[in-house]
């Protein structure tokens, strides 16, 4: 079946691969170009499959979406404005715990999530034992193994992403709880939130967390929001 253009952002910790995993899927079809309004490269790139068009768009290399550099607006406010089909978060499985920080501030954003669970080698040489199949199940999403650099896992991860865009594969992620103070504020503030045009574009209990944050980028919006 042709179905309609898949849309992915590609996220990742710096030097996790994500170039090498970007020029995997999209080959010679690239276009650089800059994010409106700052001067970060905007690289897209097109690929196919069974007649699918998978249009990617990676994003700036970041350990994680707060909104303090320029590179961390860019990537989280393409998947909150954007709302590509399908993220695909490249990990370096040999640091796999830094790199899941990433991952799970990109779940909060509520959208599907499929880990390319990249360096499967370097983890294997550092004897990392990493069970794929329990992992994508503790936190809901899949996780496909890559060897980026000798282009193993590509087909794996485009074969994912048409499924997961598709429905055919749940890629809802965990959710996180922070305890039961901080959940009865999330609960007062996504409450105040859910009346405002805010949600209709944004997931609620998201930005109930910025807010408790004290996040200037949601808090303007939030402003913004209020006062028109
Ligand atoms: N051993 C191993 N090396 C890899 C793998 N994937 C990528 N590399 C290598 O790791 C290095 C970094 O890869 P890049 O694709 O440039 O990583 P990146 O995330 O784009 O890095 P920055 O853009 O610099 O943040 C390169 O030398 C790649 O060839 C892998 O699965 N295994
Ligand atoms: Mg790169």
């Amino acid at each position: 079946m042709k179905g309609r253009e898949v849309v992915v952002g590609l996220a990742g910790n710096p030097n996790s691969g994500k170039t090498t995993v970007f020029n995997n899927l999209t080959g010679a079809r690239q276009h650089v170009g800059n994010w409106p309004g700052v001067t970060v490269e905007k690289k897209e790139g097109v690929c196919g499959k069974g007649g699918r068009s998978i249009r990617v768009v990676d994003l700036p290399g970041t350990y994680s979406l707060t909104a303090y550099s320029p590179d961390e607006v860019v990537a989280r406010n393409f998947i909150i404005d954007e709302k590509p089909d399908v993220v695909v978060d490249v990990v370096d499985a040999s640091n796999l715990e830094r790199n899941l920080y990433l991952a799970i501030q990109i779940m909060e954003m509520g959208v599907p999530l499929v880990i390319a669970l990249n360096m499967m080698d370097q983890a294997e040489s550092r004897e990392h034992r990493i069970d794929v199949a329990a992992l994508s199940r503790e936190i809901g999403v899949p996780v496909v193994p890559m060897v980026a650099n000798r282009n193993k896992g590509t087909d794996e991860v485009v074969d994912m992403v048409i499924a997961v865009a598709d429905g055919k594969v749940e890629a809802k992620s965990v959710r996180i709880s922070y305890g039961r103070e901080i959940e009865k504020e999330i609960d007062k503030l996504e409450g105040l939130i859910a009346d405002t045009p805010l949600a209709r574009g944004h997931p609620p209990r998201w930005l109930a967390v910025k807010l408790l944050e004290g996040d200037e980028e949601v808090g303007k919006r939030f402003e913004e929001v209020q006062s028109g």
